[in-house]
């Protein structure tokens, strides 16, 4: 890519987009183009025609999406199957039509079967049956990985496709209904440090098995990609070691100094068994995470600590 090459983050906002843009202005970019999602709404089409007709971007990271932890997913499946494949469709169509040069497009790892062998290898793809708490987002995101392969195999366009493993890191969704495990936690143990509380909840049975990737290693893996790789295969993302939920929360709770008990909610859905990626074919090109787990915890604790007052409001804007 060149330092000067138009570049648009589709989702800047978010947990990934943000990322994305702190390491690409770390690595000397600086031409980029942006839009929150009230000046523009992704899942119109005519709209995105516009924007891209107007924009004209080099480069697509599409990282914008309608994403949540295993309890929004389970409520909310026509929003995370409708969002979604409207944004990926509209961004990738328009971004053809507008001579990109080339696109990325952000998946995630519960597309794959979820009794798929483990490690998953990126051929397990379509070989089975879905983990129904989070089938409609795996479903749409299917989708944009097979719009991306489409428009390479019909028009040689250079889209390709990332699979993140389950993400962290600075400016998560903290809402303990709609968010994923890592910030929930933080929050979770923090509150219950304040107000010395005797235990903590945390949701399932603790025996689900979750890869953690902080976001900057993403983002790097993102960015790397966009640089390096042109393959229609999709690639992973993520670490190549999980652990189990009840050991992530005493790791959480060790960070935040909080000395009560940790009790399961067995009535809550652990969603899929394990879900650990295969890293063999980035890890070949080159890459590798750079932040162990104990340390982006610390890392994503402080962020907390130093907007808890932001998330406050937020969360209580979301209710
Ligand atoms: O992060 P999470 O919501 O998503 O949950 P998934 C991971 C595991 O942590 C599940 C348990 O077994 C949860 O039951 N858990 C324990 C909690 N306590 C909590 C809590 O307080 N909040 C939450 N959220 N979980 C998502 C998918 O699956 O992963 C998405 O639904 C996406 O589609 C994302 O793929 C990366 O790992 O189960």
């Amino acid at each position: 890519m060149d330092k000067n090459a138009r570049i648009y983050i589709a989702g800047h906002r978010g947990l990934v987009g943000a990322a994305i843009l702190r390491r690409l202005q770390s690595e000397g970019y600086a031409n980029f183009i942006t839009a929150t999602s009230r000046e523009l709404d992704l899942r119109e089409q005519a709209v995105v025609r516009d924007f891209f007709a107007a924009q004209r971007p080099d480069y697509v990271f599409l990282a914008a999406a309608k994403v949540g932890g295993i309890l929004a997913n389970d409520t909310y499946p026509a929003e995370f199957i409708y969002d979604n494949l409207m944004m990926e469709a509209n961004i990738i169509d328009a971004a053809y039509r507008n001579g990109t040069q080339k696109l990325l497009f952000l998946g995630s790892t519960c597309i794959y079967p979820k009794l798929a062998p483990q490690p998953l290898k990126e051929d397990y793809l379509l070989t089975g049956p879905l983990e129904p708490t989070n089938e409609w987002y795996a479903v749409a995101k299917i989708a944009g990985i097979k719009l991306c392969q489409a428009y390479q195999r019909q028009y040689g366009a250079r889209f390709i496709s990332a699979m993140p493993t389950n993400l962290y890191g600075p400016g998560d969704n903290f809402d303990l209904e709609k968010s994923h495990v890592m910030p929930a936690l933080i929050r979770k143990f923090h509150e219950a440090k304040l107000t010395h509380a005797p235990s903590v909840v945390v949701w399932g049975t603790g025996k689900p098995l979750r890869e953690f990737l902080h976001v900057d290693d993403c983002a790097r893996a993102c960015v790397f990609l966009m640089e390096h790789y042109e393959g229609a295969d999709i690639v992973n993302i993520g670490t190549g070691s999980d652990l189990p939920i009840g050991e992530l929360a005493a790791l959480v709770k060790k960070a935040v100094g909080y000395t009560g008990d940790i009790v399961f909610d067995t009535s809550k859905p652990d969603g899929t068994p394990r879900k650990l990626v295969d890293v063999g074919r980035i890890m070949a090109l080159g890459w590798k995470p750079e932040i162990d787990l104990e340390e982006g915890i610390r890392n994503v604790y402080e962020w907390f600590l130093a907007h808890v007052n932001m998330v406050e409001s937020q969360v209580r804007g979301m209710c």
